[in-house]
C-alpha cells in the first residue's frame, strides 16, 4: 500500500486506542500513551502505528512525506465538543461590568449578555457571520483541533437561526476543521417573546425545530437550562420533542445554579450534559446510570471570575466519561485555544494529563457522535493528527499559554506546518 505521509521516531504517541465507546472513570488514564511510536498514513486513513523503528513492510517512496517526530508528541487531531461558533460582534465591553463585579446572569436579564450578541448576529448577513467564524476556524486549526461541534442559539428566530445554521453548514464544507451542528434555539428568550418563554418554547418546537430537522441542518439539540433563562420543566419539554424529532441531545447543566439539569440528562438519555459546575451527587448518578458524558468547560469558570470549577475528580471517581471543550462563544468564554483549556483542567480541576488528553480527543469524540470516526490513532480511523512541539503529554499543560503545534494533518493532508496554515 502507498504511504502518503509516514510520521516517524516520535517520543510519545497518545493513541487513546482500544476502547469503542467513550472511556469512562480510570480508563480515562490508562493505555493512553505510546512510547517511541511512528504513524503511516494512505489516503485520508491511519493505516499502521507502532512502537519503534517502522518495519519492512511500511513502504515509502520519492512521494511520501516523512516527518521526523524526534523530540515531539504525536496525538489524535483535538476535538472541541462544545462552542458557540457562528454569532455576530463581540462583548469586550462587558469585560468592566465584571470587574465590577456584575454577575453573568444579571447582564443577560439587564438585555446585555446573548441578547447583545443576538443583536449583532441578526444584523449581520450570512458571508459576514461565515467570515468570522472562518477566522476562529483557522485559529482553532492552528491550535491543534480538527473537528469542533458548533451551537446556533443567536438568532432566535426562524430565519436567523437558519441563516447561523446554513452558514455553520457551508464552512464544514469550505474548511479543513469538520462541524458537528447543534440546534440551540433555547439559548435565551428573545426581547419580542419577553414575558412570553411558554409561546416561544412552542414556537420552537412547532415552527423551528421541524424546519430544521427538515433541512438536515442540526444533529444534536441543546438547551440552556438555568435559573432566569429556560427551567428543568421547559428543557424537559424541548428536549423531549427534539428526541422524538431525530435530535441526539445536549443540555447546559447546572452551570452557575443546582436546578436538576444533570438528572434531566440522565433521564432523557442524552448524549452529553454541559458545564456541571454546581452538580448534586444525584445527578452524577442519574448521569451515570444514563451513560451522558460530562462536558467540562473550564474556561467558562475562569473568564467568568468564578471560584468554582466543576469537579472532575468526583465525576471521574464517580465512574463517568469527561470530555473537555472551549465554550469558544463572544460572552463567557472568548477564546479558540484548546490547549489553554487543557492547562485549566489540569491546574483547576485535577486532571491529569492523560485524563486531558483523552478528554479532549477521544471523549470529545464521542460526545458529538463521532467516536469511531476519530478521536484516536488506530488502524482504519481517519487521519487526523497533531505533532505538538512537546517532548511528553505532560509538558503540555506545564508550559501553558502558548501554541505548542508544530504540524496538524487533516483527513490525511497537511494543514498546519512548523504553526503556519498551508491548506
Ligand atoms: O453568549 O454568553 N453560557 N451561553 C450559555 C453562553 C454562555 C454564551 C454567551
Ligand atoms: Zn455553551
Amino acid at each position: 500500500m502507498k504511504i502518503d505521509i509516514l510520521i516517524k521516531d516520535a517520543s510519545q504517541v497518545a493513541t487513546c486506542a482500544g476502547c469503542d465507546r467513550p472511556r469512562r472513570g480510570k480508563e480515562m488514564s490508562y493505555d493512553i500513551i505510546m512510547e517511541d511510536g511512528w504513524v503511516a498514513i494512505s489516503a485520508d486513513r491511519i493505516m499502521g502505528i507502532g512502537k519503534g523503528s517502522v518495519p519492512r513492510e511500511i513502504k515509502t517512496d520519492d512521494h511520501t512525506l516523512v516527518i521526523d517526530a524526534m523530540g515531539k508528541t504525536v496525538l489524535p487531531g483535538l476535538v472541541d465538543s462544545h462552542t458557540h461558533l457562528v454569532h455576530g460582534g463581540s462583548r469586550e465591553m462587558e469585560l468592566a461590568l465584571k470587574l465590577e463585579g456584575v454577575p453573568y446572569l444579571e447582564i443577560l436579564e439587564r438585555g446585555g449578555g446573548i441578547l447583545s450578541t443576538v443583536k449583532s448576529t441578526r444584523e449581520a448577513s450570512e458571508s459576514q457571520l461565515m467570515e468570522k467564524a472562518r477566522r476562529s476556524l483557522d485559529i482553532m486549526l492552528a491550535h491543534g483541533t480538527t473537528t469542533i461541534e458548533a451551537k446556533s442559539g443567536y438568532g432566535l428566530n426562524l430565519e436567523d437561526e437558519l441563516k447561523c445554521l446554513r452558514a455553520a453548514r457551508k464552512l464544514d464544507g469550505q474548511h479543513p476543521v469538520d462541524i458537528v451542528s447543534t440546534f440551540m434555539g433555547a439559548h435565551a428568550v428573545p426581547p419580542e417573546y419577553d414575558g412570553k418563554k411558554e409561546q416561544y418554547i412552542d414556537f420552537l418546537i412547532q415552527e423551528v425545530m421541524p424546519c430544521v430537522k427538515r433541512m438536515d441542518l442540526a444533529e444534536f439539540c441543546d438547551v440552556f437550562c438555568e435559573k432566569g433563562v429556560f427551567s428543568v420543566e421547559d428543557s424537559r419539554k424541548l428536549l423531549t420533542r427534539a428526541g422524538e424529532m431525530g435530535y441526539k441531545l445536549k443540555i447546559h447543566a447546572d452551570e452557575i445554579e443546582s436546578l436538576g439539569g444533570a438528572e434531566l440528562a440522565g433521564e432523557l438519555k442524552a448524549v452529553s450534559a454541559e458545564h456541571l459546575v454546581a452538580v448534586s451527587k444525584k445527578g452524577l448518578k442519574r448521569m451515570k446510570d444514563g451513560k451522558v458524558i460530562a462536558t467540562l468547560l473550564p474556561g467558562t469558570s475562569f473568564n467568568l471570575y468564578m471560584s468554582k470549577y466543576a469537579r472532575a475528580r468526583d465525576m471521574i471517581e464517580a465512574g463517568l466519561a469527561v470530555a473537555l471543550a472551549t465554550d469558544y462563544n463572544p460572552g463567557s468564554c472568548p477564546t479558540e485555544n484548546l490547549q489553554f483549556i487543557i492547562s485549566l483542567a489540569c491546574l483547576k480541576m485535577n486532571m491529569t494529563p492523560e485524563e486531558v488528553v483523552c478528554a479532549v480527543t477521544i471523549n470529545g469524540a464521542h460526545a458529538i457522535g463521532r467516536g469511531k470516526e476519530i478521536g484516536s490513532l488506530e488502524v482504519g480511523k481517519k487521519a487526523d493528527i497533531v505533532v505538538m512541539d512537546v517532548p511528553n503529554i505532560d509538558y503540555l499543560p506545564y508550559h501553558f499559554g502558548i501554541n505548542h503545534v508544530d504540524k496538524v494533518i487533516k483527513n490525511g493532508r497537511l494543514v498546519v506546518d512548523g504553526q503556519r496554515l498551508v491548506y
